[in-house]
């Protein structure tokens, strides 16, 4: 673990600058072997915590390499918490290369990818989720998933949760001293007050899983699936979105054979919309394939565009469709509302149990901005920005969904009166998994599952 590694750190090709890092305990001697700062300085004495001007050479053969700046950092303040070293050369793609080359030859390794914020983990310079936490902002397209990335880097998820542990450790704590005094046992107010605690406890855990379904559509954007009998104009409406002739269309029902996915942005939220194959009774066998990926695609999506020719009355394949989205949080669509009116909107409405529908043109535009606004409302899902901590990774949901339901157990247990020792094995569980989230408790193959994900030099 204490090698030390090396690694471009800037994307691969031609560009300003580009950066090579060191870390390690050999990292400031191999960068004192070859830099010869200007002035006549002795790379020895490079002052830490500072940029250095000069000029990097060849060790074997003194020749000049680039000019760089050379920046120092020591041990234990900088990124890794080890000595680091950054090269900043001239942003050649071969110079970057030979300069890491020599770097290696003087005997550093070449980092994994993720490995520098891997040893500031290890360190203690991060904890589990502010280290994931620079992963997503490096992987952020949008300003709500940088905006929630950045809180989880500084801190503001660990807090919380640090609290939360906290809070269960001291009930630990009591549980363990009633083990420890048998005669004493847990007094009646103690338990009381104990299952209070727990109560409040669960429910602030619970608002975190809660939070997830908003912070995955901050982190990856909100998927949305195009739902509808063939014909109703599904494949034009995700053309007049993205301005662009992308999806085939024709008066023919059944155009549509396969799932097509592609990205708009709307104000800072990105959205996924997927085309799919038009669901309806007794398809042909091609279609029945494209149908079922209808259904995947319904089952991933966030949000469901339940679209409706409002020219044509009613059909039992409309019926089909609505059976379909029953359960499925939706926006009703009335489509080519530039012909004239064939359906009863307010009976529609009333078997899909909303009260409210989009009338809208894919051919002459008409209701488009009205339908853009819906969906980024609907991406926001009515919170107020900052308002509160949100997660965004399932790794988190599931380690916390799994603390709620041992602290569930906890409050059964000691409301049925059973032994401390039981009720202690549970509120351990409970403390692993909010523990895991911030890798006081890890195992190794998780870390590399998190680390792997990451880019080389990062
Ligand atoms: N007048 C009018 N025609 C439309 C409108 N939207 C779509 N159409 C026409 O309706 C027909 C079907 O459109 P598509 O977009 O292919 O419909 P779809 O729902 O994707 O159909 P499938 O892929 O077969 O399920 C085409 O002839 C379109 O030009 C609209 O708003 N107004
Ligand atoms: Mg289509």
């Amino acid at each position: 673990m204490n090698d030390t590694i090396a690694a471009i750190a800037t994307p691969v090709g031609e560009g300003g600058i580009h950066i090579i890092r060191i870390s390690g305990e050999e990292a400031l001697a191999i960068a004192t072997g070859m830099f010869q700062p200007q002035g006549g300085a002795k790379a020895a004495d490079l002052e830490p915590q500072r940029v250095h001007y000069g000029m990097l050479i060849d060790p074997t053969d003194k020749q000049p390499v680039d000019e760089v700046l050379l920046l120092c950092f020591r041990a234990p303040h900088s990124f890794t918490g080890e000595d680091v070293i950054e090269i900043q050369c001239h942003g050649g793609a071969y110079v970057s290369s030979k300069i890491l080359q020599l770097v290696l030859d003087q005997g550093a390794r070449p980092a994994e990818p993720g490995e520098f914020t891997r040893r500031a983990f290890t360190n203690g310079r991060l904890d589990l989720s502010q280290a994931e936490a620079v992963a997503d902002v490096i992987h952020a397209a949008s300003d709500k998933a940088l905006t929630s990335a950045l809180a989880q880097l500084k801190g503001q998820l660990s807090d919380k949760l640090n609290t939360l542990y906290n809070e269960l450790l001291q009930v630990l704590g009591q549980l363990e001293a009633a083990i420890d005094f048998p005669e004493e046992g847990l007094e009646f107010v103690q338990k009381q007050q104990l299952e209070q605690r727990i109560q409040g406890t669960s429910d602030q855990i619970k608002r975190l899983v809660d939070s997830y379904r908003q912070g995955k559509i901050y982190r990856e954007g909100l998927k949305v699936a195009l739902v509808g009998k063939p014909n109703v104009g599904k494949s034009s409406l995700l053309n007049a979105l993205l301005q662009e002739d992308r999806a085939i269309v024709t008066p023919h029902p059944g155009t549509t054979r396969d799932t097509l996915e592609e990205r708009v942005r709307i104000k800072d939220i990105h959205i996924t919309i997927v085309d799919t194959a038009g669901l309806r009774h007794q398809p042909g066998e091609i279609e029945e394939m494209g149908i079922e990926r209808t259904r995947h695609a319904l089952a991933q999506a966030d949000l469901a565009l339940v679209i409706f020719d409002a020219s044509h009355a009613l059909d039992t394949n409309d019926a089909l469709l609505i059976k379909e989205v029953a359960d499925k949080k939706k926006l009703v669509l009335l489509n080519k509302s530039d012909l004239p009116t064939a359906i009863d909107p307010n009976a529609l409405l009333k078997q899909l149990k909303r009260d409210s529908a989009i009338r809208l043109s894919a051919t002459t535009g008409e209701g488009l901005n009205e339908l853009k606004d819906a969906l980024y409302q609907s991406a926001l899902g009515g919170r107020i920005a900052g308002e509160a901590v949100v997660i965004t990774r399932e790794r988190h949901r599931q380690a916390l969904a799994e603390a709620q339901s041992a602290l569930t157990r906890v409050s059964q247990s000691l409301q049925e009166d059973r032994s401390e020792d039981l009720v202690a094995v549970d509120l351990n569980i409970a403390l692993e998994h909010l523990g895991g989230i911030l890798g006081k408790t890890f195992v190794d193959d998780l870390l590399d599952q998190i680390f792997n994900d990451f880019c080389i030099g990062k």
